[in-house]
């Protein structure tokens, strides 16, 4: 985990990423493919324990060492721009700063078994800033571009839930909406399981509460995304079997990787929408409002901690090479001279 961009103040930075391609060093993730990553709709959803395990294949290169041990509790979020937490004080329920009220605190993070979370007026945080709406997660596009710094947009899930039975899966479903300066909607990006790009559905997600281990949730799976634990993952094909049913490596071997899909306390997933990613840094204008509708359900076990990262620098989808990254980074800096809001 690279802390070599937030240890610097931004003035020395700028001076540095213009001196030093050394400067663009940052935590990697490998492209989306059949192997990294089950995409959801608009979003690829890739396991980090999985991308440890398989970097001898090139297909999880380029990856960045140690994915499967980024700090995932209180004190490891709470300096990053936090969505989703249980837990109270300190920054791990503030983003002042990050997003110094240019965007929500974070929701509380249902921590009763059975619990879920439908985020609404009642839950709404209590800080309010200009283009802020009531029952999503909102920040300015501004803020967040400038705290990401030319970083992805890359949203992490540290999964805490007692077992590996498909009943004890946290079932979670999204929408990512951009409404303009005058609140109309002018994008929408969807976390589901319905049809890759098939964009945003219209009303209520459709929701399966999963009682039998049985259950096939790959084929009857609800409108909510199953976040799988105990399964394998074919080392040929990519495709996740045992779903619910696997508990060790030997339960894979010599086939195909075990996946806990619940690593303690560090991040578990990384979920990241390339289509979103591009939308926010070279379409939406600064004053624009990025708003998050999250909804979870089956909880076990505690709260779950959901943030989005500045860590995973670069295009996600490229192989950056030390000239590009030096053009990115003084190309993304021009950009975000030009586009900084002049009044506020
Ligand atoms: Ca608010
Ligand atoms: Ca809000
Ligand atoms: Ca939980
Ligand atoms: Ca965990």
């Amino acid at each position: 985990m690279s802390t070599f961009f937030r240890c610097l103040p931004k003035p020395a930075l700028v001076a540095l990423a213009l001196a030093l391609p050394l400067c663009a060093r940052a935590d990697l993730l490998p492209p989306p493919n059949e192997l990294t990553v089950i995409q959801y709709n608009d979003f690829a959803v890739y396991s980090l324990e999985l991308l440890e395990k398989c970097k001898a294949d090139p297909r999880c290169q380029p990856a960045s060492a140690d994915l499967d041990k980024i700090g995932g509790g209180p004190g490891q979020i709470q300096d990053l721009v936090v969505i989703l937490s249980s837990a109270a004080g300190g920054g791990v329920n503030d983003n002042t700063p990050p997003l110094n009220d240019l965007g929500d605190n974070p929701f509380s993070s249902p921590t009763g078994n059975g619990e879920a979370l439908v985020m609404g007026a009642g839950n709404e945080p209590t800080n309010t800033f200009t283009g802020d709406r009531t029952g999503s997660w909102d920040v300015q596009i501004g803020a967040l571009t400038d705290w990401l710094f030319g970083s992805d947009l890359v949203f992490l899930l540290n999964n805490n839930q007692e077992g590996d039975n498909i009943n004890q899966w946290l079932q979670a479903w999204a929408q990512v909406r951009i409404y303009d300066d005058s609140g109309v909607e002018q994008a929408c990006f969807e976390f589901s399981n319905t049809a890759p790009n098939s964009g945003c559905m219209v009303g209520q997600p459709d929701l399966v509460l999963v009682t039998d281990p049985a259950y096939d949730f790959v084929t009857n799976p609800g409108d909510y995304v199953g976040a799988f634990t105990g399964y394998c993952v074919d080392k040929v094909t990519g495709a996740a079997y045992d779903l619910g049913l696997a508990g060790n490596d030997g339960d894979c071997s010599p086939d195909g990787y075990f996946v806990s899909g619940n690593l303690g306390n560090f991040a578990d997933n990384a979920i990241f929408s390339q289509a979103l990613n591009d939308y926010v840094y070279n379409t939406a204008e600064s004053d624009w409002i990025l708003s998050l509708d999250l909804r979870l359900a089956n909880n076990t076990n505690g709260g779950e901690y959901v943030w989005i990262t500045n860590q995973f620098d670069g295009d996600i989808t490229t192989v950056p090479v030390p000239g590009t990254l030096l053009l990115l980074g003084a190309g993304l800096l021009l950009l975000r001279t030009v586009r900084r809001p002049t009044a506020s």
